[in-house]
């Protein structure tokens, strides 16, 4: 009963969302809610309007600590299809002080105003008619093409718009092109920073106009210059890669204030530029990496930053720890201020060379205050409380010191100490001169996580340099060391890492070079196609599933790839399948941004349905994705195309009608009609057919597929494939459950896997 009740709420929830996507609207008017099923898409596409889940307070234990926001959002960020991790985070939000508690806020133009209105507290008035003795009638809220959302009066005859609120006037951390910072004589423009990486409460920085000095400036509470553009914005001028970013001033009586405009790039669709909650300042992007506003040293083109008390040093910073005083010196203070945010009990506990950290437990959370800790402690007792404690990784201050040293050679190597295997560490100058200065000419492709270019070793060796995204969250130590463990992972038909390069806060992978492309290059290319005949794509389907069944089974790690798709096989001179950007989600430790339920990493299409609809990963998912590349090897057909059958399908439906009336064969890629065996491509295809099966536990394991590839197993009768059905949906839900359980006991972790 409870189990077909489930699924009933299912069908009508995927229905409203089915309903939702068709009527995509930029509109919202008079007399019409906005809840959170609902959504606005700007005209262009390229913002939405939407409820978010997302963090609200600070030191969560159980990670529930969230609430629900009306924020504005880059639409690929929901779709997955923006591949990069850093558009994700929201444009704008409107409630960024008082999160809602649960899904029933509600956007409302109504006879007072626009406001949000919830269950159980008061609504949060955006723009009141009173206020302005504005017109209550013909309004509408607009989202624009810019990003602005835009409350609006329109006077039908005489065919003026009026605007009466915009959130362009109240901009959170972002800011965007058509944007002001600045003053008018009623309104203040400036950004302010985010409490932390994920909660969007008003943080610690303000970046600020000053028109006397014709700078930028970043405040620390308003109290201390963090940061400035210097005179006449001379910094942002003087930075290269921030060279498409047009600075204008505006000064009239009214108004002063600058802004800017992007020069046309094929990378500008989501440059902006953000404040992050530290204090720094990025020109960011999706897919090539931050930079900074300013090189961030005091000594450089007139920037100015604070610098720490002598006590502190640059690799000083805070970690969480479980942590127990020690009698009898065990001293702790504690302010009790509802007012002093996380950031501040940590900046009070900064500047106190005397503290060692500051309190993270309960108290904290349910606002009583601030505790320092003073005295002496023991790490990692479990009757222990959990501080934030100020720690000074001397291997991350060392590797740090050793990237930004004269003496680094070229290429050092790096020694996990176990069982020898190496991983070098090439330096910036190195990979500059490699690659050209990153010079177009040698730009390979645009990955999930960032550029890839083809760089000369001065042995004359070519490797592939991925420059990734920013995003990944991770400290220096914590990067390496998870670049030894994937280094370990060596087959051949994995792309091998060679190495790493890090410079100031940009972190590149070395890997070695592929001079034959990925293998979407060849399948999807009317005579490129040609060159692969069958027996050398059967052989390519064998080495994926060997370097699969590896990466799942046989290396220490167990790792799931994620995004497998043709795009990822990479081919050797020989034409060897290499599977590459394994292990990627061991470096984008995404837990911070994860609470975002719209976050789904991976391909569309490629992606098995309990990722797509339910964020939940298992090897099985892999193994989806498998069978959606050998149906596309076999066919030389995107699973993207339209098949006309008696309604249009998709390849995976095509594959499996083709099958049902026994004409499998009509998939097969007419350039293959000469070379292949017949009984081996019927083979791949029902092979194809059982891996996208919907259910995670119908799907072969690796091993079993390759079994069944090389004869040494019988393949049962394949089923009708997913998305075909929302059938039996919760109860394939709870078996994903218990197979998940399994693969956390055998160490996987769970935070990669489930984006819910
Ligand atoms: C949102 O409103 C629609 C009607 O437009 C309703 O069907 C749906 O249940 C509402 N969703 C929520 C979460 O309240
Ligand atoms: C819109 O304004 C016109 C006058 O400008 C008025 O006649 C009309 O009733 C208004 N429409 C609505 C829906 O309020
Ligand atoms: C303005 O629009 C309203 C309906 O929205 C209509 O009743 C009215 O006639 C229009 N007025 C003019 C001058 O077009
Ligand atoms: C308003 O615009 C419409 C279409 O652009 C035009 O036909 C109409 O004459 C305009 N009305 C006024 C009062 O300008
Ligand atoms: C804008 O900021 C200035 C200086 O910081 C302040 O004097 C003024 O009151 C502010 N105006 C508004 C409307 O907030
Ligand atoms: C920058 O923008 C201004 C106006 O906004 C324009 O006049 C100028 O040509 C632009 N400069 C460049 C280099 O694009
Ligand atoms: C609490 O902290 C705020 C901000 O630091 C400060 O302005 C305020 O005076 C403090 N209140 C008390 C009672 O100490
Ligand atoms: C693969 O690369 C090798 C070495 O660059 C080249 O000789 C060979 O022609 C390439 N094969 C195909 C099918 O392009
Ligand atoms: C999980 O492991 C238990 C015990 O090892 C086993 O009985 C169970 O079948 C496993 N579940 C799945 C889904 O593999
Ligand atoms: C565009 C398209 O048809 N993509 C499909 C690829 O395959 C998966 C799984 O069958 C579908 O969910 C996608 O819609």
């Amino acid at each position: 009963m409870l189990i077909s009740l489930k699924l009933v709420l299912l069908i009508i929830l995927t229905c409203l969302w089915i309903c939702c996507a068709v009527a995509a609207r930029n509109t919202l008017n008079q007399g019409e809610k906005f809840n959170s099923s609902h959504r606005l898409v700007s005209k262009g596409g390229l913002f939405t309007l939407l409820f978010i889940k997302q963090e609200y307070r600070p030191f969560s234990w159980d990670g529930k600590d969230f609430g629900f926001y009306l924020a504005i959002q880059y639409t690929d960020s929901l779709t997955g299809s923006s591949g990069g991790e850093d558009v994700s985070h929201p444009i704008w939000l409107a409630n960024r002080e008082d999160a809602i508690a649960d899904e029933s806020g509600a956007l409302i133009i109504d006879a007072t105003g626009l406001k949000i209105t919830r269950h159980g507290g008061n609504p949060i008035q955006l723009f009141s008619f009173h206020s302005t003795n504005s017109p209550t009638n013909n309004i509408s809220l607009v989202l624009q093409g810019s990003g602005n959302l835009v409350l609006q009066h329109y006077a039908n005859n005489s065919n003026i718009t009026t605007i009466l609120w915009q959130s362009f006037d109240y901009p959170t951390d972002t800011f965007l092109p058509g944007m002001k910072l600045g003053f008018s004589r009623d309104k203040n423009w400036s950004l302010s920073s985010w409490l932390s990486q994920s909660i969007p409460a008003p943080g610690a920085f303000n970046l600020k106009w000053d028109p006397l000095q014709e700078r930028l400036v970043v405040w620390l509470r308003d109290e201390m210059v963090y940061w400035t553009s210097g005179e006449n914005l001379a910094n942002i001028r003087l930075a290269d890669s921030n060279k498409d970013y047009n600075f204008t001033k505006v000064s009239n009586g009214d108004e002063q204030y600058v802004h800017y405009t992007l020069r046309p790039t094929w990378l500008t669709k989501y440059r902006r530029m953000v404040m992050n909650y530290d204090g720094d300042l990025y020109a960011r992007d999706v897919n090539v990496l931050d930079s900074y506003f300013c090189a961030g040293d005091s000594t450089k083109g007139g920037c100015e930053r604070w610098e720490g008390p002598k006590c502190r040093s640059n690799g000083d910073k805070y970690e969480m720890k479980t942590v127990t005083t020690t009698y009898p010196s065990s001293t702790s203070h504690s302010t009790y201020n509802k007012s002093v945010t996380l950031y501040d009990c940590k900046d009070m506990c900064w500047k106190d060379c005397k503290c060692l950290g500051v309190y993270a437990g309960d108290d904290y959370k349910y606002g009583l205050g601030c505790h320092f800790l003073i005295g002496p402690y023991v790490e990692g007792d479990i009757r222990g409380d959990s501080y934030q404690v100020i720690t000074r990784p001397q291997t991350e201050k060392s590797l740090l010191e050793l990237m930004t040293s004269d003496e680094m050679g070229e290429i050092t190597e790096f020694q996990d100490g176990n069982n020898g295997h190496n991983l070098n560490i090439y330096s910036p100058k190195l990979i500059n001169s490699a690659t050209n200065c990153f010079s177009p000419e040698n730009l390979l492709g645009k990955g999930g996580f960032g550029p890839v270019f083809k760089g000369t070793m001065p042995s004359g060796q070519a490797v592939a340099i991925k420059r990734l995204s920013r995003g990944s969250g991770q400290g220096l130590v914590e990067f390496k060391n998870e670049l030894i463990l994937i280094a370990k992972l060596q087959h051949t038909n994995l792309v091998r890492l060679l190495g790493f390069c890090i410079q100031g806060e940009e972190k590149m992978l070395v890997y070695e070079y592929m001079p034959n492309k990925s293998l979407d290059f060849f399948i999807f290319d009317e005579s490129k196609r040609k060159l692969l005949d069958w027996s050398m794509r059967f052989r390519i389907i064998e080495g994926i599933a060997q370097g699969l069944l590896y990466l799942h089974k046989y290396s220490r790690l167990r790792i799931i790839h994620r995004d497998l798709k043709l795009s990822n096989i990479l081919l050797d001179e020989n034409m060897n399948p290499k599977i590459s950007d394994f292990g990627m989600a061991r470096i984008y430790k995404t837990s911070e941004v994860e609470p975002n339920t719209n976050r789904i990493v991976g391909t569309y299409g490629y992606m098995a349905p309990e990722y797509a609809m339910e964020g939940t990963f298992s090897v099985k998912s892999d193994v989806y994705s498998f069978g959606v590349m050998m149906l596309e090897i076999v066919s030389g057909k995107k699973n993207t195309s339209n098949f006309q059958f008696d309604r249009p399908i998709n390849l995976v439906g095509y594959a499996w009608e083709l099958w049902k009336h026994g004409a499998s064969l009509e998939l097969v890629d007419p350039t293959l009609k000469d070379s292949c065996s017949k009984n081996q491509v019927l083979k791949c295809i029902t092979l194809g057919l059982l891996c996208v099966e919907d259910s995670p536990l119908d799907r072969p394991t690796m091993s079993d597929v390759i079994s069944m590839l090389n004869g040494e197993m019988q393949l049962p009768l394949p089923k009708r494939p997913a998305f075909s059905t929302a059938r039996n949906m919760v109860e394939i839900n709870s078996r994903v459950e218990k197979e998940k359980e399994n693969y956390t006991i055998n160490g996987l972790s769970m935070s990669e896997m489930d984006a819910r």
